[in-house]
């Protein structure tokens, strides 16, 4: 049993760690070859949730989490490492998922959980600007408000909670594309979520910035969108390899994009490689150098989760503001500092984005 737990504990550092890395976390990472010890016995996500800290006593109030849309693994996984910390602290979770991933369904929801009195809500924004009258009106009421995975703007939340700093996620986006694509360059298209999605859109901002730096050669002919639904991003993905035969890569910053394009250009046989952002557990036969998708990142969806949670609670608590420079402890997260953000407020960043390769995708896809 102390085996078992040691295991657990040190899968958890491990996940945790190796995920967080530097961005705004205040601790150092584990030694690599505790990482790499416990990556043999990874421990399923309810085990790990019995090493979670408790974060001040919340008996009594209810936090809420609201998600870009229902049906989506990621949001399901993200929301799960949320309710496992608003639970541990003796709170009632909420978990909202609207059916289609809009600003109008999010903005009914918001208004349900102002007049359900709750304390905080975390929200993974639609839309940048859309959900301010309705997220404004729920801080006036007094609930502490941070985005989590997708940001809304500065004024509609205190703090964002941000998987990986935006810069590096374009960077290693376009370094992966002009790496898969090779020597000479060539064309290559984005398949996003949706056209509002804050995240995608500050995403493929940095795309284009750094390929505004240094092209490599690449052309970036069209941003498709799949709305984060598995039909329409396969038809999108069909739709760039008909209307673009030359084209040498697609790029699909989403878990639900990037899944239906392996699909589709493994079931093709295309010549035409993806990289981009995917869970390890849904992308597993597609990634492979002889497979559709060569390697691609992401971070720990749970850890997001939790790092929302843990900060939902600091600012119940009022051991944070939201203001740059604070610092508070994320339980087994570590300790975050929260810094400025690219949109002019603020923010705490989980980590770098992780490679997922042939060599380690086993490992993973059972993680997450
Ligand atoms: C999809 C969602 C989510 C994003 C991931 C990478 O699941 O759009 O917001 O962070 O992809």
């Amino acid at each position: 049993m102390k085996k078992k737990l040691l295991s657990i504990l040190l899968c958890t550092a491990m996940v945790s760690t190796l995920l967080a890395g530097c961005g705004s976390k205040t601790e150092e990472a584990a030694p690599a070859a505790e990482a790499t010890e416990a990556t043999e016995e990874a421990a399923p996500a309810e085990e790990a949730a019995a090493e979670t800290v408790v974060a001040g006593d919340m008996t009594g109030k209810t936090i809420a989490i609201l998600v870009k849309s229902a049906g989506n693994p990621y949001n399901e996984k993200e929301s799960a490492g949320f309710q496992e910390v608003i639970e541990a602290s003796g709170a009632t979770c909420i978990i909202k998922s609207p059916e289609s991933a809009t600003a109008e369904a999010q903005i009914t929801m918001i208004n349900e959980l102002v007049a359900q009195k709750v304390s905080a809500i975390a929200i993974a924004g639609n839309d940048a600007d859309a959900l301010q009258p309705a997220l404004t009106a729920a801080m006036n009421a007094g609930i502490k408000v941070c985005s989590v995975d997708s940001a809304v703007n500065k004024d509609s939340r205190m703090v964002h909670v941000n998987q990986a700093g935006v810069d590096l996620i374009g960077q290693t986006l376009v370094n992966a594309v002009a790496d898969i694509v090779g020597e000479g360059g060539g064309q290559f298209a984005i398949l996003s979520a949706t056209s509002q999605a804050t995240n995608q859109n500050a995403w493929i901002a940095a795309m284009e910035a750094e390929l505004e730096k240094d092209s490599r050669g690449l052309e970036l002919v069209k941003i498709a969108y799949g709305d984060d639904e598995f039909q329409k991003s396969v038809d999108e993905t069909e739709a760039l390899l008909k209307n673009y035969p030359d084209l040498k890569a697609i790029c699909a910053p989403t878990t639900v994009g990037i899944m239906a394009a392996g699909k589709v250009l493994q079931d093709k046989g295309s010549a035409c490689k993806l990289t981009g952002l995917g869970l390890p557990s849904e992308m597993a036969d597609y990634i492979g150098a002889d497979k559709s998708c060569p390697y691609m990142f992401l971070w720990n969806p749970i850890d997001i989760g939790r790092l929302a949670g843990y900060t939902a609670i600091a600012l119940v608590n009022e051991e944070i503001t939201g203001a740059e420079g604070e610092t508070y402890k994320a339980g087994t997260l570590g300790d975050y500092t929260i810094v400025a953000a690219g949109d002019g407020g603020t923010e705490v960043i989980l980590g770098p984005p992780f490679e997922f390769n042939p060599e380690n995708i086993e490992e993973w896809k059972t993680i997450y």
